[in-house]
C-alpha cells in the first residue's frame, strides 16, 4: 500500500494550467517569485503528464474537522471521543441542588475491559497500560458543557469544549487511553474539570463548575536504551516536498519540515512506543485550501493511541516555555497509525506580513518561526523487531489543490520508491543542514550537476550512489534559503 500518488483524472487540466511554483491559486502570467520568471512550463524539464502520473482517482477517506484531508483507511483511525456507557433518567431522587446544573458523582480509572470501581483507592498501573478513565455525573437536560480530562504525569490534557448529552439524568462516560512510557510517578493524578461550554462561558452564571481528582500510582516498566533517528539526540531529519504531480517547478519548498524520532523498546527488544518531534520550516506554495502532513506506519496486530500536541515556537530552543497551539488531539487506530500532525500546514506556518502566500521561501520577507508538534504513538501490544514499518515510517503530504481533488504525496526513501514521469522523487529526506531552494528556483540550479547525477542513480538498476551525494554538496548560495536572507 505504498504507491500513494493519487490524483483525480478530472484535475489534469487544472494541474497542467497551474504550471509554476506549486501554487494552485497562482495567477497565470504573474511573476511569482519576484524574480522576473513568469510561471511557464520549462520545456526541458516537463514532459506532458504520462498516464502513470495519475494511477488512481483520488478518494480521501476518514475525514474529520481535525483531519480534513483524511487518514489512512487501512487503520480505522478515529479521533478519540469519550463514550457514554450508561444513562439513567433522574426524576425523584435527583442529587442536584436547586439551580445546580450538573454534579460529578465519582471518577476512577480502570484497566481496559474491567469494570470501574468507584470506591477503589489503590489505583496502580504500569506504563503502557491501556486504561479507561471513568466519570459519572448528573446533568440537567439539554445543557452545553465542557469536560477537561487530565493526567499531567502522562501528558493527558484532553479538552472537550462543548458537550451536550441531550436528556437530563445520570451519565457514566469513559475515555480510553494508554499510559505512555516516561509517565511513571507515585504521585500521579487523574482530574476531570467540568464547566460551561467554552463558547458560551461569558453568558452563564458563575459557579457552574465541578471537578474531581483521584490519585494514581504509575509504575515504570524497564526499557532498553532508545533508538534515535537521526542518531544525534538533538538532530533532525529534514523533509522537502514538491506539491504538484505534473508540471512541477521542482523548487522542493512547497513544504519543508523536519523530525526527530525516538523508538522505545521493552526488555524483549520489542517496540512499545514512538515519540516524534516534528518542526514546520517553510511553505513555499500558494494553495488556498488545506494541506495536511501525516505520519503513517503499519503496526500489525496492535491497537494504537497517538497523542499530538502542537506548540508555537518562540525560537529560543527551549520547549518548556512554549505555548500550546490548539487543543491536544488523540487518535485511536488498529494495525497502524495515520497521524495528522499539521492539519492544516498553514496553521503551523502562518504567512509573513510582507508576502501573500509563501512562508520562509522568498528572500527579503519576514522569517516566520514555524510550529513544532510532539507526537507520542503508544502500542497496546509490543511488536517484535522487523514486524512493523521502520523509521522514518511513511511521512506524507496531503494536498487539496484549488478546484481539484485532494491527493497524497509520499516521501521517497530508497531506490524503488515512486518517482514522477521525469524520474524525480516529489519528496525526500535530507540532513537538517540542508538549504531548500528559494521560491521558483530549480533544484538542479541550486545544486548543479550533483542533483541530476543522483536522479540518474536512483533510476538506474545497480548504480552506485554518488559520493558525495547531492544534498551534502555546497549549493549556489543566491538560490537557497539561509536565515540571513530573511527579516528581521
Ligand atoms: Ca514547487
Ligand atoms: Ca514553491
Ligand atoms: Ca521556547
Amino acid at each position: 500500500m505504498n504507491l500513494k500518488y493519487f490524483l483525480c483524472l478530472m484535475t489534469i487540466g487544472v494541474v497542467a494550467l497551474c504550471a509554476a511554483c506549486g501554487g494552485g491559486s497562482t495567477p497565470a502570467g504573474g511573476d511569482l517569485g519576484g524574480d522576473n520568471n513568469p510561471p511557464v512550463t520549462v520545456g526541458d524539464i516537463t514532459a506532458p503528464p504520462a498516464v502513470t502520473d495519475y494511477p488512481t482517482p483520488a478518494e480521501i477517506f476518514n475525514t474529520s474537522s481535525e483531519a480534513p484531508l483524511g487518514t489512512d483507511p487501512a487503520y480505522d483511525v478515529e479521533y478519540a471521543a469519550p463514550e457514554v456507557v450508561s444513562h439513567t433518567v433522574s426524576k425523584a431522587g435527583s442529587e442536584l441542588a436547586e439551580q445546580e446544573m450538573f454534579k460529578i458523582n465519582w471518577i476512577t480509572v480502570a484497566r481496559a475491559g474491567e469494570a470501574p470501581d468507584p470506591d477503589a483507592v489503590d489505583l496502580v498501573f504500569n506504563e503502557g497500560d491501556s486504561v479507561k478513565l471513568w466519570v459519572q455525573y448528573e446533568v440537567v437536560g439539554d445543557l452545553d458543557h465542557s469536560r477537561i480530562w487530565t493526567i499531567p504525569e502522562s501528558g493527558l490534557a484532553f479538552t472537550e469544549e462543548e458537550v451536550n448529552l441531550g436528556a437530563g439524568g445520570v451519565y457514566t462516560v469513559a475515555l480510553g487511553f494508554t499510559l505512555p512510557y516516561g509517565s511513571a510517578s507515585t504521585e500521579a493524578s487523574f482530574t476531570i474539570e467540568m464547566g460551561p461550554a467554552k463558547s458560551v462561558s461569558t453568558n452563564l452564571p458563575g459557579g457552574l463548575t465541578d471537578s474531581e481528582t483521584v490519585s494514581l500510582v504509575i509504575n515504570a516498566v524497564p526499557v532498553l536504551p532508545p533508538i534515535n533517528y537521526p542518531t544525534r539526540v538533538d538532530g533532525h531529519a529534514q523533509m522537502a516536498w514538491e506539491d504538484l504531480i505534473a508540471n512541477s517547478d521542482y523548487d522542493y519548498n512547497d513544504l519543508v519540515a523536519s523530525m526527530h524520532v525516538t523508538e522505545w523498546r521493552n526488555e524483549n527488544n520489542e517496540l512499545v512506543e514512538i515519540d516524534l518531534e516534528v518542526k514546520a520550516l517553510a511553505r513555499g506554495a500558494g494553495y488556498d485550501a488545506d494541506w495536511q502532513f501525516n505520519m503513517d506506519a503499519a503496526f500489525p496486530g496492535t491497537t494504537v493511541t497517538a497523542i499530538v500536541d502542537q506548540y508555537y515556537d518562540d525560537g529560543d530552543g527551549d520547549h518548556t516555555n512554549d505555548v500550546r497551539h490548539g487543543p491536544q488531539r488523540i487518535w485511536n487506530s488498529s494495525n497502524g497509525a495515520s497521524v495528522p500532525v499539521f492539519a492544516p500546514t498553514r496553521q503551523a506556518l502562518p504567512l509573513p506580513p510582507d508576502h501573500s502566500w509563501a512562508t520562509n521561501a522568498v528572500a527579503g520577507t519576514t522569517y516566520m518561526e514555524g510550529d513544532y508538534a510532539l507526537v507520542k504513538i503508544v502500542l497496546d501490544t509490543p511488536l517484535a523487531q522487523g514486524t512493523y514499518t521502520p523509521i522514518p515510517y511513511e511521512p506524507e503530504l496531503r494536498v487539496q489543490p484549488s478546484g481539484g481533488s485532494p491527493y497524497v504525496i509520499g516521501l521517497w526513501r530508497q531506490p524503488g520508491d515512486p518517482v514522477d514521469s521525469n524520474g524525480r522523487p516529489l519528496g525526500f529526506i535530507v540532513p537538517d543542514t540542508w538549504q531548500w531552494p528559494l521560491e521558483c528556483k530549480r533544484i538542479w540550479s541550486a545544486y548543479p550537476e550533483t542533483f541530476a547525477a543522483w536522479v540518474s542513480y536512483i533510476n538506474t538498476d545497480g548504480a552506485q550512489e554518488p559520493n558525495p551525494v547531492w544534498f551534502d554538496t555546497v549549493p549556489v548560495d543566491s538560490l537557497v534559503f539561509s536565515r540571513d536572507k530573511f527579516l528581521p
